[in-house]
């Protein structure tokens, strides 16, 4: 077969004094060079079918609003073997998290103390037991709009032993800062890099197709990092530790095992739940579920469970690629079991659109990051947005005059109008909808915060309102009317509805190949 090869019709030409050996030479070149052309051909065809039976999908949404813990949902049902690896690795970010919260309850402690005398905020029903994220966990809490309505001044019962049980876990300290060093090395305490200046809100608004225009530093951002990276730092320290070596984790898990008692008394202390409330401090999303859990997880075999890994927290930075292989569905028949089970779900992915691989980039969401988020919009198929409606009454941490909700929904507009993502699927899922119940249970009321809400302490009626408003700007300001858009309403650290959303979804996006 000669082809096309110019090389190869130009071998029937010969050169009026061309020699044998000079022919024989010219013959070989010739299909030398119309075997390469055929394997870069192959080669090429091999790469476009490869990108055709990859799907690509960006997680996005503000930080902490729940995006990494949407893909260990993912992660447990399509990566089951390589999730129990890692199981045990966890239990350092598990201890890291315990850290910081008793360290959060220690310091408002100490902080009431050397205040003694402050106003109290009243309610027209006081609750008796406080719960995370400056949530009151009470039952029966108030319906109606009193919650830090009036303020009195108050003379705190503190005792001898407050200031010895602080004393007790000062070392707390230094070990979360130890872990924080290992696991979060270029982070600072809020989650972005030292001296990062760049703040953008929407950084893709206005961008034209094709022309993604990024600075050298902006460049040096957007490596994909491994979620790896903090593991492959840790399995070593961690097997050292087990096997009896001092080191950070024997000195954390030691020193977690001795203290439990203490930090038991201090989180079920009504006086220091009474200053925290004072005080209205915000603890992270999972801080009463670890302070909850502290006798199992100080246990010295402790590993952590699902539940566990989902309640733990790490900034994301950068952005993070992670790669689901989805085998041919005859391979894993739908009992298959243990660590090489694929939810038989993922496998219609397969055979509905012929995908082999889901690809997943999961993104840091602070205002700082997201423009590393642009590169990624060009070929993605599939954005889930991630929109946290619990925070009605918080601001950013990175940016303290924005309150969180409306960064969301302005951040969704922004999505909605790029044109870079006119062909690409949308699935939005309302996050965090257990604490909505809770705050509005312990009575906190939107209508203080967010625009024309006007339904007060109803859980289903802020929840409603807030679909609507997403949709709404879908609607209104969606580049494309054809596209598909998914939503749910879901509590990502419950695996069971957050596995039933994501399944849902994919019967109902319709995603655009390529
Ligand atoms: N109670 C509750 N906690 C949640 C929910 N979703 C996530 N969390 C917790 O919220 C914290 C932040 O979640 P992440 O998934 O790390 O947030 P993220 O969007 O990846 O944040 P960045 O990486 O900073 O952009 C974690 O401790 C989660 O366990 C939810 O629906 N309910
Ligand atoms: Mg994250």
């Amino acid at each position: 077969m000669t082809g096309d090869n110019p090389f190869h019709r130009s071998s029937k030409w010969r050169p009026p004094d061309e020699t044998e050996e000079e022919e024989q030479a010219r013959i070989e070149a010739a299909a030398r060079s119309q075997k390469i052309d055929e394997a870069i051909a192959k080669e090429a065809k091999e790469r476009r079918q490869k990108n055709k039976s990859i799907l690509k999908m960006l997680l996005l949404g503000q930080s902490g609003s729940g995006k990494t813990t949407v893909l260990k949902n993912i992660r447990i049902m399509g990566d089951a073997g390589k999730w129990e690896t890692e199981r045990r690795l966890w239990r350092v970010v598990v201890h890291y998290n315990l850290l910081r919260a008793v360290n959060e309850v220690a310091r408002a402690l100490g902080d009431a103390i050397a205040q003694p005398t402050e106003t109290v905020r009243t309610e027209r029903a006081a609750p008796t037991t406080f719960s995370a994220r400056s949530s009151w966990n009470g039952p029966g809490r108030p319906s109606t709009d009193s919650y830090m309505s009036s303020a009195t001044p108050c003379q705190p019962d503190f005792t001898i032993r407050h200031g010895i049980l602080k004393l007790e876990l000062a070392p707390f300290r230094q070990i979360e800062a130890d872990l924080q060093k290992l696991l979060t090395r270029e982070l600072t305490d809020d989650g972005w890099a030292p001296g990062d200046a760049i703040m953008v809100a929407t950084p893709f608004d206005d961008i034209p197709l094709g022309n993604i225009d990024l600075s050298q530093e902006q460049q040096a951002e957007l490596t994909v990092r491994s979620h790896e990276e903090w593991m492959s730092k840790v399995s070593p320290l961690l097997r050292a530790a087990d096997s009896g070596a001092s080191n950070v984790l024997s000195i954390s898990t030691n020193i977690i095992m001795y203290q439990q008692r203490g930090v038991k008394e201090l989180w079920q202390d009504p006086v220091v739940k009474a200053a925290i409330k004072r005080r209205a401090v915000t603890l992270d999303s999972s801080a009463e579920y670890f302070l909850d859990n502290v006798s199992r997880i100080a246990a010295r075999d402790y590993v952590p469970t699902d539940d566990d890994i989902l309640h733990a927290r790490l900034h994301t930075m950068g952005v993070q690629e992670y790669n689901i292989n989805l085998p041919e569905p005859q391979a894993h028949p739908p009992q298959a079991k243990g660590p090489d089970r694929v939810d038989p779900h993922f496998l219609k992915l397969r055979t509905k659109l012929g995908v082999r691989q889901w690809r997943i980039y999961d993104v840091g969401g602070s205002r700082n990051q997201r423009q590393t988020w642009l590169p990624y919009f060009d070929d993605a198929q599939l954005i889930l947005f991630v929109a946290p409606i619990h925070c009605f009454d918080e601001n950013l941490a990175e940016d303290p005059g924005v309150n969180r909700v409306t960064d969301s929904v302005d951040l969704w507009k922004s999505l909605v109008k790029a044109k870079l993502l006119a062909r690409t699927s949308l699935i939005l899922f309302l996050n965090k909808v257990d604490l909505v119940r809770m705050k509005i249970a312990e009575g906190r009321d939107p209508s203080r915060h967010v625009q024309k809400y006007t339904g007060g302490l109803d859980a289903e009626a802020y929840t409603a309102f807030m679909r609507q408003r997403f949709i709404d700007i879908h609607k209104r300001s969606s580049v494309s009317s054809s596209r598909s858009l998914y939503m749910a309403v879901t509590s990502a650290v419950n695996s069971n509805l957050t596995r039933a959303a994501l399944v849902s979804s994919k019967y109902h996006v319709d995603v655009q190949r390529n």
